[in-house]
């Protein structure tokens, strides 16, 4: 399968499953500007939403949505652990959190970024996202994972979206789980195996 990414951005999440999942894949860029792939190809023909992640299996088929792409992923090497099956009890809080997180904390965040909005809009942003932040910091206690034990695919979103923030002055000092699971996360191998491939680091 193929993952079409931009270094950085919230594909990241899916770039750090498929290490995590020891699956096989190939991994092309997008310039989201231009909507052209590294290869010249015209993203918009693979994914007409025009965003990343996307990706494309081997038959051909296009999976588009963050969440939806963790939880595919997860589900194609359940020995890695990186999600609970679908009947276990678990399961419904990692669906929880990853919509949580693609729509109150990504999306959430997404204004910060864009210089066309004015500065009381974005601190009305800020003032949003710090109540966000305060309800995962109290959510994840003592972790020292979203679901407890196991770093799985809640965590490597979370990690992604908290990556952007110091690019928009937010530290996270003020929420010390918060800032524990980010440095955790960010230690895992196969976090560090996504950042290096992505050039990040
Ligand atoms: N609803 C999508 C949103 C994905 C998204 O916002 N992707 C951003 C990068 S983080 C993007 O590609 N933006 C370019 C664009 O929208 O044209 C998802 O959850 O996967």
């Amino acid at each position: 399968m193929k993952l079409y990414y931009k270094a950085g951005a919230c594909s990241l999440a899916a770039h750090i499953t498929l290490i995590a999942a020891g699956l096989e894949f190939s991994a092309e860029a997008v310039d989201l500007k231009t909507k052209v792939t590294e290869g010249g190809d015209d993203f918009l023909k693979i994914n007409p939403k025009g965003y990343v992640p996307a990706l494309k299996g081997d038959d051909g088929t296009v999976l588009t949505e963050g969440g939806a792409i963790l939880l595919y992923l997860a589900a194609q090497a359940p020995q890695a652990g990186l999600a609970p099956l679908p009947a276990d009890p678990l399961y419904p809080r990692l669906v929880e959190w990853l919509v949580f997180i693609a729509t109150e904390l990504h999306k959430g965040c997404v204004g910060l970024f864009n210089p066309a909005y004015p500065p009381e809009a974005k601190e009305a942003i800020k003032a949003q996202l710090q109540r966000r932040f305060a309800y995962t910091d109290q959510a994840i206690g003592a972790g020292p994972y979203l679901l407890g034990a196991r770093a799985g695919v809640a965590d490597f979103y979370l990690f992604t979206v908290l990556s952007w923030l110091p690019r928009v002055g937010i530290t996270l000092t003020e929420w010390p789980a918060l800032a524990a699971h980010y440095d955790r996360v960010r230690a895992l191998p196969a976090v560090q195996a996504a950042l290096r491939a992505e050039k990040l680091i």
